[in-house]
């Protein structure tokens, strides 16, 4: 589907939620991300890469990166991919320890629809 015809459907749905129940079509769904949910890397990723299935409005949106024992790993501000506004960008500025990585991420997509997941890498 075009991604005029998805906003189209996405603006309709909107609207015929309004009237019955709020609906969860046609948002941005998180679709891809490097380094992949559920992978183990052997070295720390100079990016969290994550692609959606819209665009994103990257000043409402934001990644978490929770490390071992709860421990908040500092990341770079979250930037657009400039030729494609469905990736965002997020540098991680620091070594990663060996361990378990949680990611938490919230966008707002351009239609204005929030949604927000997690997901886990481990690094060895
Ligand atoms: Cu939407």
């Amino acid at each position: 589907m075009s991604s005029i015809a998805s906003r189209a459907l996405c603006a309709t749905v909107f609207l015929l939620g309004t009237f019955t129940t709020a609906s969860a079509l046609a948002h941005a769904h998180l679709k891809q991300q490097v380094p992949a949910a559920d992978a183990q890397v052997t070295t720390t990723p100079q990016a969290l890469t994550l692609n959606f299935s819209e665009g994103i409005e990257v000043k409402f949106s934001g990644v978490e990166l929770t490390g071992p024992q709860q421990t908040r790993i500092p990341l770079g501000s979250v930037k657009l991919n400039e030729k494609d506004n469905t990736q965002l960008i997020v540098p991680v500025e620091s070594a990663l320890k060996p361990g378990e990585y949680q990611v938490d991420w919230h966008v707002v997509s351009v239609d204005g629809h929030k949604t927000q997941g997690q997901y886990h890498f481990s690094v060895k």
